[in-house]
């Protein structure tokens, strides 16, 4: 058995998705996700232009081979657009492997290590009664572990505030806690760190106040802090016992969090735009996180994120593999299977997608009681419909960007 063909499918349901698909020559198809938000484009034409050709006449059983003839011949290593492309062959493979052994995928990475997956999902509101209405619904859907992202008094726009609760994907103005907005150029968001700081502590206060000391309760700093920032911060929400505070620092500096962690013992995750393990080398052997961030999508696919997570192991250091919209059903089943696999799982993330999405890609996972599991069908269980997929064609999107009061460019 060899790959025939390797197609790169398009499609923007509620939002844009880059997929690959590789046919062997018996017949047997795998997807990958290849989708980097607001750059979908690059990863289209770098899996098109170099990967593609590279595939034809493969051994399609060869995975590890092929990740690592990927990635060195390459010469120019690591980086998004990259490790998304080989990412997206990697899953296509272990899809095609566990078709052909007739198991799902988790099966063949291990088996079971639970019976499914903790998630949290995205409670947000621009003031706490919008925020409580958001955590009840959260809580009404079955979430048992939430974030929490509010407005900030005198910011207009800042990120992880459902804009748009109703969604209508067809209207162009983002839904839910979709950042990306399509149109031709990216939003302007504002941003005041002094006020986000006064502020959020109030927050947590109030959401422990209403919900009781139970519900694990998580939060996202999205990259905007210096490192002191960033531990007060952390010091300020040790009395809400946070799960996690995600991204408190740029993702560039590995050091700032060494003084993060000297101040606060509140958990810290980060990851979501790294992509190998390399990028986790030392934050994980000195112990500056509890939880690594990234995405089967992005970081190399199904064979290197097992790595880096083995590695992390080694220091009890947990999965919290990013999911937002952004990463595809294919993505997320592929997530789901590494999941459940592993001993090390901590928490999955999970946004849902919109009706369209869901009929553009034919799942089999399954979200009861807050918990995932990615189901029993052989492969990774996702399936696009091709048709359905082709009425969405691409809708240029960009993520949005900040500015400080006196106009300088922040950290989004
Ligand atoms: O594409 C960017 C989003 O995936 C990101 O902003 C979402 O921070 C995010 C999260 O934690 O889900
Ligand atoms: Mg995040």
């Amino acid at each position: 058995m060899i790959i025939d063909r390797a197609d790169v499918i398009v499609t923007s349901p509620d939002r844009n998705f880059v997929t690959l698909k590789i046919t062997t020559s018996d017949g047997v198809t795998g997807l990958g996700d290849a989708t980097l938000n607001g750059r979908e484009l690059a990863v289209v034409a770098y899996l098109t232009e170099h990967v593609v050709p590279l595939l034809i006449g493969r051994d399609p059983a060869c995975i590890e081979d092929t990740w690592q003839f990927l990635y060195r011949s390459a010469y120019w290593r690591r980086g998004p657009v990259t490790m998304a492309a080989i990412a997206a062959v990697d899953v296509a493979l272990w899809d095609i492997k566990a078709k052909v052994a007739g198991l799902p995928l988790y099966q063949l990475l291990g088996g079971a290590s639970r019976t499914g997956l903790l998630t949290y999902g995205h409670a947000s509101g621009k003031d706490l009664e919008e925020l409580f209405d958001s955590v009840r619904d959260h809580q009404e859907q079955g979430y048992k572990a939430i974030r929490v992202q509010t407005g900030v008094p005198g910011l207009t726009s800042i990120y992880g505030i459902a804009s748009n609760a109703t969604f209508d994907a067809n209207s162009g103005v983002r839904y839910d806690h979709e950042p990306a907005q399509r149109g031709a150029l990216p939003n302007e968001e504002d941003w005041d760190t002094r006020s986000y700081l006064r502020h959020v502590p109030t927050v947590f206060e109030a959401v422990r106040n209403e919900f009781g000391p139970e519900i694990p309760l998580l939060h996202d700093g999205h990259h905007r802090m210096t490192p002191i920032q960033a531990a007060r911060l952390g010091k300020s929400l040790e009395p809400y016992d946070l799960f996690w505070l995600e991204d408190v620092t740029p993702a560039e500096n590995p050091e700032a969090l060494r003084l993060v962690r000297q101040h606060t013992t509140t958990p810290l995750a980060i990851g979501e735009i790294f992509n190998t393990v390399w990028d986790y080398q030392q934050i994980i052997r000195e112990q500056l996180i509890d939880y690594v961030r990234s995405a089967v999508t992005h970081t190399g696919g199904i064979t290197h994120l097992k790595r880096v997570l083995e590695y992390a192991s080694q220091y009890q250091i947990k999965s919290g593999m990013h999911g937002p919209t952004d990463i595809s059903p294919v993505g997320m089943a592929a997530a789901m299977h590494l999941g459940l696999a592993i001993h090390n799982f901590g928490i999955q993330e999970y946004m849902k997608h919109g009706a369209r999405t869901d009929e553009v890609f034919e799942q089999s996972f399954t979200f009861e009681g807050g918990m995932l599991h990615p189901g029993e069908k052989p492969g990774i269980g996702v399936e696009l419909n091709e048709q359905a997929a082709a009425a969405h064609p691409y809708a240029q999107a960009y993520l949005p960007y900040n500015r400080l009061a006196d106009g300088t460019v922040h950290d989004w």
